[in-house]
């Protein structure tokens, strides 16, 4: 269950419409797994007020859930993306807390519910994606409590003092508590989880179980990952190489910096592009010696502050190209659209740095892209230490601390001037893990702690750890 299906609906060439598989990881992870299970995906279809039938598409059966207009408006863009995005993203945007929009986000909840309760076998098996259904394990639970449910959450948890702003904190742990299995990022947001369960539902707990209502919780830490084999076919394309050379050539044979992100105010974006814009200023960087190129995925257009920040950031970078730019040399190539896999890939191997400054970031499978991408062991990676994926990747990238504007200019700086060879051997170090732990990898092992009884603490187990 996620709040998308896995796929969007495109008009072809002659103008019938036609499903198409989302691209992504977590799709590319999650549909061979229910393929071969003969799974179910519930999910919303992406158009507002649309009522459709259960059908199958890329082996898959997708059962869609519709959502109102308006349920879009307070569930959606509001609960979800007003509310919890920036609550859990160390509030660096003040979140709305508003009742209305509450409401719609148990009501699409429960409707998310009552459809698996409907749909899944006995005893089944289902598995809760991210921050949009946090009721959903529960009300799952008071329906079938036959099943097994886990729940994954993309995005960081936080920490005590933050979720305790929440009105509605209880109902969302009760909610994730009805699920056996809680899945997290880092073992930081377990351990949070776990905290929080303690000191706002005075709830018995040993290590990383939580013991609830007769059942034992377990809190993990499931980092996730990339499709290593989908991104290694691409980069060995003969128009993917070609296409860099192309991207490279049109570049006028500067060095390329790079970044690529939705445009969302967690991803730091301001923050690199000023530092960057202060090189220049001070002669460190000069126009058509280097250039940044940043693309800017468009993303939840209708939240007031994903409009101000696309304003904040067509302003600086139009500033800095005012000020530095020379005819032919622009500073900086903002592009504010959306692009294909190969092209993706392309622009990754065209990046001499990739610069991924996040404020707060889940894990930014962004970062793990370009290493999956470049086997030429070539290019720098430059990465916010507030990354999930900093933890896995701090040997080998250029950490930076992305509110230290002095010391993301150094860290730029020192990532232009590595030589190939400790380019070489930052990439290799990196390499070696997002090869080790892909995807697939990590949806196997979150689906098998889930199923393995085995390793499961019992209530037992778990009172006498809290004696002991
Ligand atoms: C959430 C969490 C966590 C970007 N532009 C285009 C495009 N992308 C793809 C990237 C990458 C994905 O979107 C973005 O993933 P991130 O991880 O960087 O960020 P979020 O969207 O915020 O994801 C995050 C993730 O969930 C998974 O758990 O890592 O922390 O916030 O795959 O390549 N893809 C295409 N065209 C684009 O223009 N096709």
């Amino acid at each position: 269950m996620a709040n998308r299906l896995p796929v969007d609906r495109n008009v072809g060439a002659d103008g019938v419409p036609r499903w198409r598989r989302s691209p992504g990881g977590l799709v590319s992870a999650i549909a061979p797994v229910m393929r071969r299970r003969q799974g179910t995906w519930i999910g919303w279809t992406g158009a507002p007020d649309e009522e459709l039938e259960p059908f199958e598409e890329d082996g898959m059966s997708l059962h869609p859930i519709a959502q109102s207009a308006r349920e879009v408006e307070l569930y959606y863009e509001g609960f979800s993306n007003a509310t919890l995005w920036p609550l859990y993203h160390d509030v660096v945007a003040t979140p709305v807390y508003d009742r209305a929009m509450w409401d719609a986000y148990v009501q699409v909840n429960r409707r998310f519910a009552e459809a698996a309760a409907k749909v899944a076998s006995k005893e089944a098996i289902v598995w809760v994606q991210d921050y949009q259904l946090q009721l959903v394990p529960q009300m799952l639970r008071e329906l079938r409590p036959d099943l097994r449910i886990g729940f994954f959450l993309h995005i960081p948890f936080p920490p005590v003092e933050l979720f305790w702003q929440l009105p509605w904190r209880r109902r969302i742990l009760e909610g994730l508590l009805g699920a056996d299995l809680v899945g997290f990022q880092l073992p930081g947001a377990a351990a949070n989880f776990v905290r929080l369960c303690r000191r706002l539902l005075d709830a018995r707990f040993s290590k990383q179980n939580v013991f609830w209502d007769d059942r034992v919780v377990r809190a993990r830490a499931f980092p996730i990952s990339v499709d290593v084999g989908e991104l290694n076919d691409l980069v060995g394309r003969e128009d993917v190489l070609e296409r860099a050379q192309e991207i490279r050539t049109d570049l006028g044979d500067a060095t390329v910096l790079l970044g690529v992100d939705r445009l969302d105010y967690t991803k730091g974006i301001t923050q690199r592009l000023q530092a960057f814009g202060e090189l220049v200023a001070e002669g460190h960087i000069k126009p058509g010696q280097a250039v940044f190129v940043q693309i800017a995925t468009p993303s939840r257009e209708r939240v007031e502050q994903y409009q101000l920040l696309r304003e904040e950031i067509e302003q600086l970078v139009g500033r800095i190209n005012g000020e530095h730019g020379e005819i032919g040399f622009p500073v900086i190539h903002y592009l504010h659209s959306s692009y294909d896999r190969p092209e993706l890939a392309a622009l990754y191997l065209a990046a001499d740095v990739m610069v991924v400054t996040p404020l707060r970031d889940g894990m930014n499978l962004v970062a793990k892209e370009y290493v999956a991408c470049r086997k030429d062991l070539r290019g720098a990676l430059v990465l916010s230490e507030f990354t999930g994926a900093a933890a896995e990747l701090k040997r080998g990238a250029f950490q930076v601390n992305p509110y230290d504007i002095d010391g993301l200019k150094g860290t730029l700086m020192a990532a232009l001037n590595a030589e190939p060879a400790e380019q070489a051997r930052r990439m290799r170090v990196m390499r070696r893990r997002v090869i080790e732990h892909d995807v697939d990898r990590w949806a196997q092992e979150f689906l098998s702690e889930l199923e393995n009884p085995a390793r499961q603490a019992t209530a037992e187990q778990v009172v006498s750890g809290l004696e002991s």
